[in-house]
């Protein structure tokens, strides 16, 4: 099994035609393999070279220094090398596909600095700090000094929310389903953004240490950009383990990889796939990766009867009850990174009353 290229050149004549043959090609991924290249997704290659480049000089720098910026409890921050272990377990279709606690022996073998989208979700007479204390809704932390790395990540951030705009179109007309209802869902989406530098892993590697622990992303529409050094693999539906290395397409530019959450595949009934994958970095080499998360607001109802017919059967029971988002997201995170939260501040995201609904 390999996964699958799609092109998105049709995409952009701004046809119908071209978005349905786009659909279709999307569709046949995720219904497969649950992963996919994306070429001519016209986000410019400089763009990408520039935000490696920064990324690069951020882990270099010394410890110290990216301390200053732990991660907070808003999770934005640096999070240093091998302080948190994935706790959550991956199904498919109901079905335990990683069991994480007898897998994973080790914290995750990287570091890394992340920011969140970084605008307020709540009503407008709200004071700042109630904003703060709202679920994930805070401010980013940037490097000191480093005007360069944030000006190349910004850029890198806002082709992405373009470029995952285009993708959530696809997802829809994958789903026969009209976006514009949904529009408002994803004006203000909540986005994460982490870029995971993983030192090499000394060898031989023991069983259960891993850069990233087999999981299935927790949101929407994740886009991952890598160097070339490889160590991602992806589970296939049959349970093999493939690698999925960085692709150059034809014109000379990186191909993205992008894959569905959790949240994509239970709103499609999991028809869709969430795929578990995982990195072990056996190069010898020090690999750089980039993570976009492309989610909805928070408060966004996850519920497969707003899909149509087109995944469940108006007769069919759907398998899951709605939920928000956020109701989602926090569960997930807070199972993977409550003491974390603790150990940095004294503070637990444990309390779901400060879920936005
Ligand atoms: O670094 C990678 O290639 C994958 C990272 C990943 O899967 C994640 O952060 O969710
Ligand atoms: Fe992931």
């Amino acid at each position: 099994m390999t996964i699958p290229i799609i092109d998105l050149s049709p995409l952009w004549d701004s046809s119908s035609t071209g978005l349905s043959k786009v659909a279709q090609e999307f569709t046949y991924a995720f219904q497969e393999i649950g992963f996919a290249y994306i070429v001519n997704h016209r986000v410019p290659q400089s763009i990408i070279n520039e935000v490696f480049c920064q990324h690069r000089r951020f882990h270099a720098l010394p410890l110290e220094e990216k301390n200053k910026i732990r991660l907070n409890q808003w999770h934005r921050g640096y999070l240093p090398l091998a302080s948190y272990q994935i706790k959550s377990e991956s199904k498919s279709k109901g079905i335990l596909v990683e069991d994480t606690k007898v897998i994973v022996k080790a914290p995750n073998q990287s570091e890394s600095f992340i920011i969140n989208h970084e605008h307020f979700e709540g009503p407008s007479d709200l004071k700042e700090e109630e904003l703060y204390n709202r679920f994930i809704q805070g401010p980013n932390q940037w490097p000191h000094g480093m005007p360069d790395f944030r000006e190349a990540v910004l850029s890198y951030y806002h082709e992405l929310e373009k470029l995952a705009l285009e993708l959530t179109k696809i997802f829809f007309a994958a789903s026969q389903t009209d976006f514009n209802r949904f529009a408002k869902h994803f004006e203000r989406p909540s986005i994460g953004f982490r870029m995971l530098h993983y030192p090499p892993q000394p060898s031989p590697i023991p069983e259960g240490v891993f850069g990233s622990a087999p999981h299935c992303d927790y949101g929407f529409i994740t886009i991952l950009a890598q160097d070339d050094v490889g160590g991602l693999e992806v589970k296939t539906p049959n349970g093999e383990w493939i690698s999925a290395p960085n692709m150059i397409s034809s014109n000379g530019e990186s191909a993205f990889l992008i894959n569905l959450g959790d949240s994509a595949s239970k709103w499609t009934n999991d028809c869709l796939r969430a795929t578990p994958h995982r990195v072990i970095n056996r190069s010898g080499r020090d690999r750089y990766s980039i993570v976009f998360f492309w989610d909805p607001q928070l408060d966004f109802p996850i519920d497969t009867r707003d899909l149509g017919t087109r995944w469940c059967p108006a007769e069919q029971k759907p398998n899951y009850e709605p939920q928000t988002y956020g109701q989602h997201l926090k569960k997930l995170l807070s199972r993977n990174y409550d003491e974390l939260y603790k150990t940095i501040d004294g503070t637990s995201n444990k309390d779901d009353s400060k879920v936005k609904n």
